[in-house]
Protein backbone atom coordinates (compact mmCIF):
# COMPACT_ATOMS: atom_id res chain seq x y z
CA UNK A 1 0.00 0.00 0.00
CA UNK A 2 1.67 3.27 -0.87
CA UNK A 3 1.05 5.52 1.85
CA UNK A 4 1.59 9.76 1.72
CA UNK A 5 4.10 10.28 4.09
CA UNK A 6 5.27 11.29 7.09
CA UNK A 7 2.15 9.63 8.70
CA UNK A 8 2.93 7.69 11.99
CA UNK A 9 4.48 4.53 12.04
CA UNK A 10 1.50 2.14 12.91
CA UNK A 11 -0.54 3.52 9.93
CA UNK A 12 2.30 3.42 7.32
CA UNK A 13 2.72 -0.61 8.28
CA UNK A 14 -0.81 -1.39 7.10
CA UNK A 15 -0.75 -3.15 3.64
CA UNK A 16 -4.84 -2.20 3.38
CA UNK A 17 -7.00 0.55 2.60
CA UNK A 18 -7.17 2.50 5.70
CA UNK A 19 -10.80 3.79 7.27
CA UNK A 20 -11.49 7.43 7.94
CA UNK A 21 -14.13 8.68 10.32
CA UNK A 22 -16.20 11.76 9.79
CA UNK A 23 -16.17 14.31 12.16
CA UNK A 24 -18.37 17.03 11.24
CA UNK A 25 -18.71 20.42 13.65
CA UNK A 26 -21.44 21.99 11.83
CA UNK A 27 -25.03 22.90 12.58
CA UNK A 28 -26.24 21.84 9.30
CA UNK A 29 -24.02 18.79 7.46
CA UNK A 30 -26.53 17.28 4.72
CA UNK A 31 -25.15 13.82 6.29
CA UNK A 32 -25.32 13.84 10.09
CA UNK A 33 -27.60 17.02 10.19
CA UNK A 34 -25.71 18.82 12.97
CA UNK A 35 -25.96 15.70 15.67
CA UNK A 36 -21.91 16.78 16.72
CA UNK A 37 -22.19 20.34 16.87
CA UNK A 38 -21.12 20.37 20.06
CA UNK A 39 -17.17 20.22 20.98
CA UNK A 40 -17.78 17.33 23.66
CA UNK A 41 -20.31 15.61 21.42
CA UNK A 42 -17.98 16.05 18.42
CA UNK A 43 -14.86 14.34 20.85
CA UNK A 44 -17.44 11.81 22.03
CA UNK A 45 -18.52 10.96 18.57
CA UNK A 46 -14.53 11.03 17.42
CA UNK A 47 -13.78 8.42 20.27
CA UNK A 48 -16.62 6.11 19.02
CA UNK A 49 -15.38 6.16 15.85
CA UNK A 50 -12.05 4.91 16.95
CA UNK A 51 -13.42 2.28 18.97
CA UNK A 52 -15.21 1.29 16.04
CA UNK A 53 -11.94 0.98 14.31
CA UNK A 54 -11.56 4.23 12.32
CA UNK A 55 -7.44 4.32 11.04
CA UNK A 56 -7.76 8.09 11.30
CA UNK A 57 -10.42 10.84 11.91
CA UNK A 58 -11.49 13.87 9.62
CA UNK A 59 -12.89 17.17 11.88
CA UNK A 60 -14.29 19.60 9.57
CA UNK A 61 -16.47 23.02 10.67
CA UNK A 62 -17.57 24.59 7.36
CA UNK A 63 -20.36 22.60 5.60
CA UNK A 64 -19.73 21.78 2.16
CA UNK A 65 -23.27 20.56 1.54
CA UNK A 66 -24.91 21.45 -1.91
CA UNK A 67 -26.13 24.98 -1.84
CA UNK A 68 -24.34 25.59 1.69
CA UNK A 69 -23.29 29.15 2.33
CA UNK A 70 -19.56 29.80 3.66
CA UNK A 71 -19.18 29.98 7.24
CA UNK A 72 -16.32 32.87 8.50
CA UNK A 73 -12.55 31.83 9.98
CA UNK A 74 -13.34 32.44 13.36
CA UNK A 75 -16.60 30.68 13.41
CA UNK A 76 -14.44 27.66 11.51
CA UNK A 77 -11.28 27.56 14.19
CA UNK A 78 -13.92 27.83 17.05
CA UNK A 79 -15.45 24.66 16.12
CA UNK A 80 -12.59 22.58 14.89
CA UNK A 81 -9.80 23.38 17.40
CA UNK A 82 -10.57 22.14 20.44
CA UNK A 83 -11.99 18.96 18.85
CA UNK A 84 -8.91 18.67 17.40
CA UNK A 85 -7.01 19.18 20.35
CA UNK A 86 -8.80 16.76 22.46
CA UNK A 87 -8.67 13.87 19.86
CA UNK A 88 -5.34 14.22 18.74
CA UNK A 89 -4.14 14.47 22.27
CA UNK A 90 -6.25 10.58 23.14
CA UNK A 91 -3.84 9.29 20.45
CA UNK A 92 -6.16 9.81 17.50
CA UNK A 93 -4.20 10.55 14.05
CA UNK A 94 -6.74 13.63 13.45
CA UNK A 95 -6.68 15.25 9.58
CA UNK A 96 -8.43 18.86 9.38
CA UNK A 97 -11.41 19.19 6.94
CA UNK A 98 -10.69 23.51 5.50
CA UNK A 99 -10.04 24.96 2.69
CA UNK A 100 -8.61 28.08 4.32
CA UNK A 101 -4.21 28.14 5.06
CA UNK A 102 -4.78 30.30 8.35
CA UNK A 103 -7.65 27.72 9.64
CA UNK A 104 -5.06 24.66 8.67
CA UNK A 105 -2.25 26.15 9.65
CA UNK A 106 -3.90 26.74 13.37
CA UNK A 107 -5.24 23.04 13.16
CA UNK A 108 -1.81 21.44 12.80
CA UNK A 109 -0.91 23.43 15.98
CA UNK A 110 -3.13 21.83 17.80
CA UNK A 111 -2.18 18.46 16.64
CA UNK A 112 -3.92 17.65 13.01
CA UNK A 113 -1.59 15.24 11.15
CA UNK A 114 -2.90 15.71 7.94
CA UNK A 115 -4.98 18.60 5.57
CA UNK A 116 -7.98 17.60 3.95
CA UNK A 117 -8.65 20.41 1.35
CA UNK A 118 -11.60 19.97 -0.41
CA UNK A 119 -10.81 22.58 -2.90
CA UNK A 120 -7.44 21.06 -3.80
CA UNK A 121 -5.86 24.51 -3.39
CA UNK A 122 -7.91 26.71 -5.49
CA UNK A 123 -9.89 28.50 -2.51
CA UNK A 124 -6.90 29.77 -0.76
CA UNK A 125 -3.37 31.00 -2.86
CA UNK A 126 -2.02 30.27 0.59
CA UNK A 127 -2.71 26.66 1.18
CA UNK A 128 0.50 25.15 -0.87
CA UNK A 129 2.88 27.09 0.72
CA UNK A 130 1.60 26.45 4.30
CA UNK A 131 1.55 22.53 3.51
CA UNK A 132 5.01 23.21 2.24
CA UNK A 133 6.05 24.10 5.61
CA UNK A 134 3.84 22.29 7.68
CA UNK A 135 5.49 19.15 6.39
CA UNK A 136 2.08 16.92 6.52
CA UNK A 137 0.25 15.03 4.25
CA UNK A 138 -2.13 17.00 1.64
CA UNK A 139 -5.72 15.50 0.56
CA UNK A 140 -6.01 17.68 -2.41
CA UNK A 141 -9.60 16.83 -3.71
CA UNK A 142 -11.34 17.50 -7.17
CA UNK A 143 -13.37 20.76 -6.70
CA UNK A 144 -14.93 23.33 -9.05
CA UNK A 145 -16.25 26.15 -7.08
CA UNK A 146 -17.34 26.77 -3.52
CA UNK A 147 -20.99 24.92 -2.23
CA UNK A 148 -23.28 27.93 -3.28
CA UNK A 149 -22.24 27.50 -7.19
CA UNK A 150 -20.90 24.00 -7.96
CA UNK A 151 -24.13 22.69 -8.79
CA UNK A 152 -23.65 24.82 -11.90
CA UNK A 153 -20.00 23.55 -12.60
CA UNK A 154 -20.67 20.06 -14.19
CA UNK A 155 -19.75 20.21 -17.42
CA UNK A 156 -17.51 17.95 -18.84
CA UNK A 157 -16.02 16.30 -21.70
CA UNK A 158 -14.98 13.09 -20.31
CA UNK A 159 -15.47 13.00 -16.69
CA UNK A 160 -12.82 10.68 -16.23
CA UNK A 161 -10.47 12.22 -18.36
CA UNK A 162 -11.39 15.75 -17.15
CA UNK A 163 -10.72 15.03 -13.43
CA UNK A 164 -7.70 13.68 -13.68
CA UNK A 165 -6.37 16.21 -15.65
CA UNK A 166 -7.44 18.72 -13.21
CA UNK A 167 -5.97 16.97 -10.83
CA UNK A 168 -2.86 16.61 -11.98
CA UNK A 169 -2.74 20.09 -12.36
CA UNK A 170 -3.30 20.65 -8.86
CA UNK A 171 -0.22 18.29 -8.35
CA UNK A 172 1.94 20.57 -10.33
CA UNK A 173 1.34 23.72 -8.69
CA UNK A 174 1.33 22.06 -5.12
CA UNK A 175 4.64 20.64 -6.55
CA UNK A 176 6.24 24.17 -7.96
CA UNK A 177 5.04 25.59 -4.20
CA UNK A 178 7.50 23.94 -2.60
CA UNK A 179 4.76 20.71 -1.45
CA UNK A 180 6.33 17.17 -1.56
CA UNK A 181 4.95 14.57 -4.02
CA UNK A 182 5.18 12.18 -1.16
CA UNK A 183 2.95 14.74 0.89
CA UNK A 184 0.34 14.04 -1.90
CA UNK A 185 -3.20 12.39 -1.67
CA UNK A 186 -5.67 12.65 -4.69
CA UNK A 187 -9.14 12.49 -4.55
CA UNK A 188 -11.96 12.32 -7.07
CA UNK A 189 -14.24 14.66 -5.08
CA UNK A 190 -17.38 12.68 -5.48
CA UNK A 191 -20.75 14.95 -5.58
CA UNK A 192 -18.68 18.22 -5.98
CA UNK A 193 -19.99 19.62 -9.35
CA UNK A 194 -21.10 16.37 -9.91
CA UNK A 195 -24.36 14.99 -9.99
CA UNK A 196 -25.89 11.53 -9.92
CA UNK A 197 -24.49 9.05 -12.69
CA UNK A 198 -21.24 11.35 -13.23
CA UNK A 199 -20.25 10.04 -10.21
CA UNK A 200 -19.82 6.19 -11.23
CA UNK A 201 -17.39 6.55 -13.88
CA UNK A 202 -15.20 8.13 -11.54
CA UNK A 203 -15.35 5.00 -8.74
CA UNK A 204 -15.64 1.93 -12.11
CA UNK A 205 -12.02 4.11 -13.66
CA UNK A 206 -10.78 4.79 -10.07
CA UNK A 207 -7.37 3.06 -11.29
CA UNK A 208 -7.04 5.96 -13.79
CA UNK A 209 -6.30 8.23 -10.60
CA UNK A 210 -4.57 5.72 -9.19
CA UNK A 211 -2.20 5.78 -12.02
CA UNK A 212 -1.06 9.36 -11.45
CA UNK A 213 0.88 7.94 -8.51
CA UNK A 214 -0.33 9.24 -5.31
CA UNK A 215 -3.05 7.76 -2.82
CA UNK A 216 -6.33 7.98 -3.61
CA UNK A 217 -8.81 9.34 -0.87
CA UNK A 218 -12.28 8.28 -1.59
CA UNK A 219 -15.53 10.27 0.22
CA UNK A 220 -18.84 8.43 -1.41
CA UNK A 221 -20.31 8.11 2.35
CA UNK A 222 -24.36 9.04 2.01
CA UNK A 223 -23.83 11.14 -1.00
CA UNK A 224 -26.70 12.25 -2.91
CA UNK A 225 -25.67 9.53 -5.86
CA UNK A 226 -25.85 6.58 -3.67
CA UNK A 227 -29.30 7.75 -2.51
CA UNK A 228 -30.49 8.36 -6.34
CA UNK A 229 -29.36 4.95 -7.00
CA UNK A 230 -31.39 3.62 -4.15
CA UNK A 231 -34.58 5.22 -5.08
CA UNK A 232 -37.12 2.80 -5.54
CA UNK A 233 -35.80 0.24 -3.72
CA UNK A 234 -38.96 0.58 -1.21
CA UNK A 235 -41.10 1.00 -4.20
CA UNK A 236 -41.18 4.68 -3.64
CA UNK A 237 -39.70 7.41 -6.18
CA UNK A 238 -37.61 9.90 -3.91
CA UNK A 239 -34.08 9.29 -2.84
CA UNK A 240 -33.35 7.09 0.15
CA UNK A 241 -32.70 9.65 3.25
CA UNK A 242 -28.55 9.81 3.80
CA UNK A 243 -28.71 7.75 7.04
CA UNK A 244 -30.01 4.77 4.62
CA UNK A 245 -27.24 5.16 2.50
CA UNK A 246 -24.70 3.07 5.06
CA UNK A 247 -25.46 -0.21 3.50
CA UNK A 248 -24.54 0.90 -0.09
CA UNK A 249 -21.62 2.89 0.90
CA UNK A 250 -19.52 -0.05 2.94
CA UNK A 251 -20.34 -1.89 -1.08
CA UNK A 252 -18.56 1.30 -2.70
CA UNK A 253 -15.75 0.62 0.28
CA UNK A 254 -15.27 -2.55 -0.95
CA UNK A 255 -14.67 -1.73 -4.52
CA UNK A 256 -12.90 1.21 -3.98
CA UNK A 257 -10.41 -0.42 -1.85
CA UNK A 258 -10.20 -3.74 -4.26
CA UNK A 259 -9.13 -0.98 -7.19
CA UNK A 260 -6.45 0.30 -4.84
CA UNK A 261 -7.97 2.82 -3.47
CA UNK A 262 -5.37 4.40 -0.24
CA UNK A 263 -8.12 5.15 2.00
CA UNK A 264 -12.28 5.91 2.60
CA UNK A 265 -13.51 8.73 4.52
CA UNK A 266 -17.42 7.11 5.83
CA UNK A 267 -19.61 8.30 8.51
CA UNK A 268 -20.27 4.58 9.42
CA UNK A 269 -17.28 3.06 10.17
CA UNK A 270 -17.59 -0.02 11.12
CA UNK A 271 -19.20 -1.47 7.69
CA UNK A 272 -16.07 0.43 6.04
CA UNK A 273 -14.06 -1.19 8.68
CA UNK A 274 -15.62 -4.88 7.56
CA UNK A 275 -15.42 -4.14 3.68
CA UNK A 276 -11.80 -3.27 3.84
CA UNK A 277 -11.22 -6.36 5.00
CA UNK A 278 -13.85 -8.17 2.58
CA UNK A 279 -11.39 -6.18 0.15
CA UNK A 280 -8.11 -7.41 1.02
CA UNK A 281 -8.67 -11.02 1.47
CA UNK A 282 -9.98 -10.70 -2.15
CA UNK A 283 -7.16 -8.94 -2.80
CA UNK A 284 -4.67 -11.24 -1.20
CA UNK A 285 -6.41 -14.35 -2.76
CA UNK A 286 -5.71 -13.44 -6.59
CA UNK A 287 -1.70 -13.65 -5.62
CA UNK A 288 -2.50 -17.04 -4.37
CA UNK A 289 -2.71 -20.28 -5.83
CA UNK A 290 -6.67 -20.99 -4.62
CA UNK A 291 -8.26 -22.04 -7.88
CA UNK A 292 -5.47 -25.45 -7.38
CA UNK A 293 -7.31 -25.50 -4.03
CA UNK A 294 -10.84 -25.07 -5.33
CA UNK A 295 -10.48 -27.68 -8.27
CA UNK A 296 -8.52 -30.61 -5.12
CA UNK A 297 -11.45 -29.87 -2.80
CA UNK A 298 -9.21 -27.81 -0.65
CA UNK A 299 -11.63 -25.43 0.81
CA UNK A 300 -13.07 -26.46 4.11
CA UNK A 301 -15.65 -24.21 3.88
N1 LIG B 1 -16.77 15.12 1.17
C1 LIG B 1 -17.30 15.95 2.07
C2 LIG B 1 -16.46 16.69 2.93
N2 LIG B 1 -15.13 16.57 2.89
N3 LIG B 1 -13.22 15.59 1.92
C3 LIG B 1 -12.67 14.79 1.00
N4 LIG B 1 -11.32 14.67 0.93
N5 LIG B 1 -13.42 14.06 0.14
C4 LIG B 1 -14.78 14.13 0.14
O1 LIG B 1 -15.43 13.45 -0.69
C5 LIG B 1 -15.41 14.99 1.09
C6 LIG B 1 -14.57 15.72 1.98
C7 LIG B 1 -18.78 16.11 2.16
O2 LIG B 1 -19.37 15.15 3.00
P1 LIG B 1 -19.83 15.43 4.51
O3 LIG B 1 -20.65 16.71 4.50
O4 LIG B 1 -20.60 14.26 4.91
O5 LIG B 1 -18.63 15.60 5.37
Amino acid sequence: MLHPAPLRADLAALDRTLVMGVVNVTPDSFSDGGRWYEPDAAVAHGLELLARGADLLDVGGESTRPGAARVDPDTERARVLPVIQELAGAGAVVSVDTTRAAVAHDAVAAGAAIVNDVSGGLADPAMYRLVAEAGVPYVAMHWRGHADVMDDLADYDDIVADVCRELAERVDAAVTAGVRPEQLVLDPGLGFAKPGRDNWPLLAHLDALVALGHPVLVGASRKRFLGHLLAGRDGGVDPVPPVERDLATAAVTALAAAAGAWCVRVHDVAGSVDAVRVAAAWTAARGEPGADDVRTGGHGG
